[in-house]
């Protein structure tokens, strides 16, 4: 074991019945931020996204693409896999639920729910989403539909059964005990609701079609596909052996990140499956809310659905990236505007961020010789916003602690706001002709508030601050969370590279969007 804390964050597996779209992403990206965040500050770090390949709905969409699903689910998969490298997302491992690891740890958690009494045979007949892979009883149908709008079908079939019935005083008992473990509070009050309602035995197997885990003492029934699904979490930490590093070292994780069309698989069943099997349960499930495209609901129907790869091209990827977890309140809906993306990347972007590193670092080229200014005795100005930058570690850690991203990068672009004031405050310009001490110290705490500040924004955007502290020749050991210390201040006399614009601003083309 590394002897670090650990950290283990998952997205959800996708579904393979559809190409990845922007929805896919955002999920994957807020993820990929809080693993890069607790790599830099000092954590072991295990991220894990991956496809989920069994089930009807993947069975129906490879045969309406004339491919056996295997071969279907290969390409599909892939598509995710290409995705998580165009968005930079750092996972350190990608799962697949037709892999023989995860096939036979979903099959020794059946086992030991069957060992344990929790799984029973019995019959279903009742009505079956295949889109939302879910079970509805007849109360939950709205105008004969899913409450999801999903068709249903009736299902008549012989059935495993999981003992859900059994587990709602103990769940209750654990969101009590466990006060952040479903976030954000709205979504756990709707979860404790639905507990309270009264929980029904799920059925957890399928035998009218065949594409999924078979259930070894009974191979004419497959899992159902969210017990194979939700499994893949502890199949990456070696599930079935608790002796194993992996395990000792990750589980439970600590953030499972979901959509809110899913919460209730991860913070009803899934808690219950892993207690029913002695198991603990993971730390926290966030769900975060749903976009929409230019106020309408992102559907194929619609032919509204957003590609993330377009969005790259068009935009670039840290603009897309930051805008994504800057724009919407994470947690909330959020609706996706080309023009909203557009004032981002002009103002926030280019115009704040921007605008203050390429003036300090071209003012350090043309007057300092092109090397870090030896600063003099330091004004309360200074004092101020040095602190405000050396601050904001601790408030953006508190912030991603609670998954506030949007609040993470307010409190980071708050210090930018501050910094680009004492710019045209200090006006340097002016103090070249006047007192070019003070211009030097000036330039040197901008500076080292700049290498603050692109420290920080390391998480959202990798790329663009990778640039950043290249041209203030921060050393490649030097960029963690560690290093934003006063020890590690920029060494006057050190010299920088010629300095090139970062954040450009974006000037719409016809062609563009
Ligand atoms: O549900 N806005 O997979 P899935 C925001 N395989 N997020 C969105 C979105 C949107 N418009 N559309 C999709 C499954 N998402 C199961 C999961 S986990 C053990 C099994 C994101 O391919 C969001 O994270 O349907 C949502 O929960 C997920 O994609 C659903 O992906």
């Amino acid at each position: 074991m590394s002897g670090r804390d650990s950290y283990y964050i998952t997205t959800p597996i996708y579904y393979v019945n559809d190409s990845p779209h922007i929805g896919h992403a955002y999920t994957s990206l807020a993820c990929d931020v809080l693993a890069r965040f607790m790599r830099l500050d000092g954590k072991d770090v295990l991220f894990l996204t991956g496809t989920d390949e069994h089930g009807q709905k993947v069975e129906k969409s490879a045969a309406a693409a004339g491919l056996d699903p295997q071969a279907f689910a290969d390409r599909v998969s892939q598509n995710f896999r290409d995705l998580a490298k165009r968005m930079n997302f750092s996972n350190d491992d990608f799962i697949r639920t037709t892999e023989p690891r995860h096939i036979t740890a979903a099959q020794a958690l059946w086992d030991k729910l069957t060992e344990k009494g929790e799984i029973t045979l019995g019959s279903y007949a009742g009505w079956y989403s295949v889109r939302d892979e879910a079970f509805y009883g007849e109360s939950e149908l709205v105008n004969g539909k899913a409450p999801t709008g999903a068709d249903v079908e009736w299902v008549e079939e012989p059935s495993y059964f999981f003992k859900l019935s059994a587990w709602g005083d103990r769940l209750l008992e654990f969101y009590d005990a466990n006060p952040d473990f479903i976030a954000p509070r709205s979504r756990r009050n709707e979860v404790v609701s639905f507990v309270k309602s009264g929980l029904r035995d799920l059925s957890v197997s399928r035998t009218s079609f065949s594409w999924g885990i078979p259930v070894l003492s009974d191979p004419k029934h497959v899992q159902y596909v969210w017990l194979d699904a939700l499994a893949n979490y502890i199949t990456e930490v070696d599930y079935p052996d608790l002796a194993s590093e992996k395990w000792r070292q990750y589980w439970p994780a600590d953030l499972h990140m979901v959509g809110k069309d899913i919460l209730r698989f991860h913070a009803v069943y899934w808690p219950a499956f892993l207690m029913a099997a002695d198991l603990a349960p993971p730390k926290r499930i966030f769900a975060h809310g749903w976009w929409t495209n230019e106020g309408q609901k992102i559907s194929k129907s619609l032919g509204n659905v957003i590609d993330p790869l377009r969005l790259i091209e068009t935009y670039g990827l840290d603009p897309l990236r930051y805008f994504l977890l800057r724009e919407v309140p994470f947690g909330h809906d959020g609706d996706f505007s080309h023009a909203q993306m557009i004032k981002r990347i002009n103002t926030d972007l280019a115009n704040d961020l921007g605008n203050l590193a390429q003036r300090v670092l071209s003012m350090i080229n043309k007057n300092c010789g092109g090397r870090v200014p030896e600063p003099g005795p330091l004004a309360p100005a200074d004092e101020t916003l040095l602190a405000a930058a050396r601050g904001l570690l601790a408030t953006v850690r508190a912030e991603l602690a609670e998954q506030a991203f949007h609040r993470a990068l307010e409190a980071i672009w708050t210090v930018i706001s501050d910094s680009n004031r004492y710019v045209d405050e200090q006006a340097p310009w002016t103090l070249r002709k006047t007192d070019q001490a003070r211009m030097a110290s000036v330039l040197y705490v901008l500076a080292e508030t700049v290498r603050h500040l692109a420290i920080l924004v390391q998480p959202v955007m990798p790329d663009s601050a990778a640039k950043l502290l290249d041209q203030l020749a921060v050393a490649a050991d030097r960029r963690g969370f560690g290093a934003l210390t006063p020890a590690d201040a920029l060494k006057p006399g050190t010299e920088l590279p010629p300095p090139t614009g970062v954040f450009p601003r974006y000037v719409p083309q016809d062609s563009a969007a």
